[in-house]
């Protein structure tokens, strides 16, 4: 089925239901950052293969909303007949705006609520009510009629075994939480929460070690784990069962809820599905609480113990790292042809060797010259740019361990940088460096420290359009919440401003990426994970300050010593000192990268 009849289906699917417009959001019913085929409707009716957008379909027209990100991309790959929205530029239309324009007033909207948080659909309904349109949660399936629609296949459920807390201890801080509420049972649809309150990971999303699941807990009884049956192994079945947590089959989910009566329910709306939310609102006698999820800011909030399992992670994958920058300097030293695709594919043959190696954390980013100034770039193989020249080579990667995530971005100058690159590159470093070294009152928001790593760039009148730092996961997704190191503007359809109200904790993993971009030249992002510890406590209170976690060098070629300041050259000695006796007994038997190693942890001076 092409785009064109898959987008003439919908049209029919309009007709049908006596609907004037469609709205196809990304998502999936867990409101996932990354989806499964299965539910990348809007990709098939668009022919737009980015991570995000909304496809809008009425009956003579069709309209694609996405953000910045994606502008070009979406230009090159949008069917025929489609018009592309850029969100967040001024002169863009919301959704509501457009639909008002062209249609008549009182026209429905349908849209599966599956794929909607009740927050967001509440708040798109009020919006298109003022407009005179009625936004209403679609009865059938739009995707039905898409032939080729790929089966969400389930891979199997195993056991987090390297995990310090256990399941019990979780589920019963969230029964007590309960408790104390006075609600009777808490619904978790968010894939990371499930998995990491129940101690199980999956791999049904590519390089999220997640598994498509619903959960319920129960104040008084235990929890109920709604999955796929054929991906449970017999033995944890068992081990599941004996701790009391029944499983269930998926399918049945929506009627389970639908048969729940006289229960007081905690949701978060934010990562509720408008359908769940609708079948527990026609329930008899339930009452519903909401509020942001407790199981995110546990999750966000890493152990002792889990911080050390971190640290051993980031062990591994700097071993990685520093074998792929020494192998690299040496390849384009000795006149190798060298693509971006081979480079990243390089850098993932040197991951996966690692023992304990699960899977990359995300699809590596590997952007040579004006390529880096897009900074969520993918390089396709025959498309991709070739490492000729003067210019950077951003490389944003990272892995999944039983141990830990990693996210990490280095910025290599390649053949000799100009005075221009060099201030640009310094300014990002100096960034980069003054966020790791802030301290701060222990419950600042989390988007109050976005300045202090943006300063160095602001002074030079420089910006960029993405957050300093997400949330990391442990062996779980590589972006998560709720903290969010980002002044609020827009940012990809999330909610930027909820990160004003996320206390920065101590255990908090969070990344420390500021970069800078000018289209058509180059592109720098410095990224490491940082792990919030306390710094101290005055007569001001308690105050945080970063560990930097991530192991490897920082390339010094670009940078500017003249241009840091003395703490700052202290702050990359002592980093580069780190890195340098964590990491050489690893390659003590590989001179070359040895070598590779000592040259680049150099101390530098003014
Ligand atoms: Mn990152």
């Amino acid at each position: 089925m092409s785009e064109t009849s898959l987008l003439a289906a919908l049209r029919g699917f309009l007709a049908e239901n006596r609907l004037q417009a469609l709205l196809i959001p990304t998502a999936d019913p867990h409101l996932s950052e990354y989806i499964h085929d299965h539910f990348a409707l809007r990709k098939a009716a668009s022919g737009f293969t980015g991570s995000a957008g909304t496809l809008v379909v009425t009956e003579k027209n069709a309209a694609l909303w996405c953000d910045s990100r994606y502008w070009e991309q979406a230009q090159r790959e949008l069917v025929c007949g489609i018009f592309l929205m850029r969100d967040g530029k001024e002169d863009t239309p919301a959704i509501s705006d457009w639909l008002h324009e062209v249609l008549a007033a009182g026209s429905k909207i349908g849209v599966d609520g599956r794929l909607m948080s009740s927050k967001a659909f509440s708040a798109l309904k009020r919006e298109m009510q003022v407009k005179g349109l009625e936004l209403c949660a679609l009865a059938k399936d739009p995707a039905d009629l898409w032939r080729e629609r790929p089966p969400l296949r389930f891979a199997p459920i195993f056991e987090h075994t390297a995990a310090p807390q256990k399941r019990e201890e979780k589920i019963a801080r969230l029964q007590t939480l309960l408790q104390k509420r006075g609600a009777d049972a808490f619904l978790v649809t968010s894939l990371d929460e499930i998995a990491w309150l129940l101690n199980l990971r999956g791999s049904d999303i590519p390089h999220n070690p997640v598994f498509y699941s619903f959960l319920w807990v129960e104040k008084n009884a235990g929890a109920t784990l709604f999955a796929a049956l054929s991906a449970v192994p017999e033995t944890l079945r068992a081990r599941l069962e004996k701790e009391g947590i029944a499983l269930r089959n998926k399918d049945g989910f929506e009627a389970f809820l639908a048969a729940q009566s006289a229960v007081t329910v905690l949701i978060d709306e934010g990562n509720t599905s408008e359908a769940l939310t609708e079948i527990l609102q026609r329930g008899e006698a339930i009452s519903i609480q909401t509020d942001k999820s407790p199981v995110a800011l546990w999750k966000a909030v890493k152990t002792e113990e889990e911080t050390d399992l971190i640290r051993c992670a980031m062990k591994k994958d700097g071993t990685a790292l520093i074998r792929f920058y020494a192998w690299l300097e040496k390849a384009l030293r000795n006149g190798t042809p060298l693509t971006e695709t081979e480079a990243a594919a390089k850098l993932g043959e040197f991951r996966a060797a690692l023992p304990g190696f699960v899977d990359l954390s995300f699809e590596t980013i590997c952007a040579f010259g004006p390529n880096a100034a897009l900074p969520h770039y993918q390089a396709h193989p025959g498309r991709d740019a070739a490492l000729v020249g003067a210019s950077f080579l951003l490389i944003d990667s990272g892995a999944q361990f039983q141990e830990g995530t990693t996210d990490i971005t280095r910025t290599t100058a390649v053949g000799e940088p100009t005075e221009e690159m060099k201030e640009d590159y310094t300014a990002v470093l100096r960034a980069h460096i003054r966020l790791a070294k802030a301290r701060f009152p222990e419950g600042l928001p989390s988007q109050a420290v976005d300045a202090i790593a943006r300063e160095p760039l602001w002074e030079r009148l420089c910006d960029y359009g993405h957050g300093t730092g997400h949330g990391v996961g442990f062996f779980l997704n590589v972006h998560e919440g709720p903290q969010r190191i980002s002044y609020p503007r827009f940012s990809a359809g999330r909610d930027t401003v909820l990160s004003a109200s996320t206390a920065m904790v101590s255990g908090m993993l969070t990344s420390n990426e500021p970069g800078l971009y000018r289209p058509g030249k180059w592109g720098i992002r410095i990224e490491n994970l940082v792990s919030n510890r306390k710094a101290g406590e005055s007569e001001f209170g308690r105050f945080l300050e970063f560990e930097t976690v991530t192991l490897c060098p920082i390339d010094l070629k670009a940078v500017l010593a003249e241009r840091l300041l003395e703490d700052e050259i202290r702050w990359i000695n002592d980093y580069h000192n780190l890195v340098l006796n964590t990491l050489k007994d690893a390659v003590k038997d590989e001179p070359e990268t040895l070598d590779w190693l000592i040259r680049s942890t150099r101390p530098i001076a003014k």
